[in-house]
């Protein structure tokens, strides 16, 4: 197969959930000189955009996003040392976590990925994960960087909630928050107080940084 129909393949496959395939066709591609990049903003990506383009006209339902999902997330554990190994020496510690009442974590899961990459320690609480759960990883990793996701319209809410108890446990003046995820605009992100926003996992590394170095006022 060519590097072409292997994208097309996996493209394809990773929509219909078909996770060993998607998983075989990930080895292929590499095999045959693809770019971790490339797998994953030529196919995989485009892929699951379809396939929530498809679930919201009513074409697909949950088990097809569930399937979908994990045909990517199995590609993404391959990908995930490739991604990550650019030896980039430890620029800060990066807390994330998507918010309460929310599971989806591959758009979380591909962030920590490009965010170890570029050097930053991730520390990942997981999904669903309640204000109390975020101020107690702050207080045990005391991070520079707070990030959480939030992938619904209903969840999106609670950025406001934990950055409120974040400030009420006394905490907010030492951490920069950053918050995601696909229905989350720059606008949101400034009425619900965060300090940043990013649209994608690598604006997210930049945007990171960029905070980091304004903090530490370098
Ligand atoms: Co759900 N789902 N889902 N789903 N799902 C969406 C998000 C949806 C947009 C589909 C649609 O209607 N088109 C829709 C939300 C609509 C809305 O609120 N506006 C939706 C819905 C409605 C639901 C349910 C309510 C369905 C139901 O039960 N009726 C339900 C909710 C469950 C819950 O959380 N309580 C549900 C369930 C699921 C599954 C469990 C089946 C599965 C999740 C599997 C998993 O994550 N382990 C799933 C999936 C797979 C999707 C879609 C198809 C794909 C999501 C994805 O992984 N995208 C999704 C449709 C879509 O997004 N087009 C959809 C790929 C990923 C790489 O992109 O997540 O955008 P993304 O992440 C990006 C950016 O957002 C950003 O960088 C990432 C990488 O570039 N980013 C950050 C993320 N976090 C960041 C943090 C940052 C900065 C950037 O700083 C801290």
């Amino acid at each position: 197969m060519t590097p072409d129909e292997i994208l097309k393949e996996m493209y394809e496959r990773t929509m219909e959930g078909n996770a060993p395939r998607v998983l075989e066709l990930t080895h292929m591609g590499l095999d045959a000189g693809l770019t971790p990049d490339s797998i994953l903003f030529d196919a995989l990506i485009p892929s699951l955009e379809e396939v929530g383009a498809r679930f919201e006209r009513g074409d697909y339902f949950v088990p097809e996003m569930l399937i979908a999902g994990r045909a990517m997330s199995g590609a993404l554990d391959v990908l995930r040392p490739l991604l990550a190994d650019t030896g980039a020496e430890t620029v800060g510690t990066f807390l994330m976590g998507t918010v309460k009442g929310d599971v989806h974590d591959i758009g979380k899961n591909l962030v920590n990925i490009m965010l170890e990459g570029a050097g930053f320690q991730v520390i990942d609480i997981g999904v669903q994960c309640a204000p109390e759960k975020f101020i107690d990883a702050i207080k045990e990793h005391q991070p520079d960087v707070v990030g959480m996701s939030a992938f619904l319209t209903t969840t999106m809410p609670m950025f406001k909630v934990n950055i409120h108890e974040i400030t009420k446990a006394g905490m907010r003046d030492d951490v920069i928050i950053m918050v995601g995820g696909a229905p989350v605009t720059q606008e949101y992100a400034d009425v619900v107080g965060a300090d940043g926003y990013a649209a994608d996992a690598s604006t997210a590394v930049r945007k990171a940084k960029e905070l980091i170095a304004v903090k530490r006022g370098k």
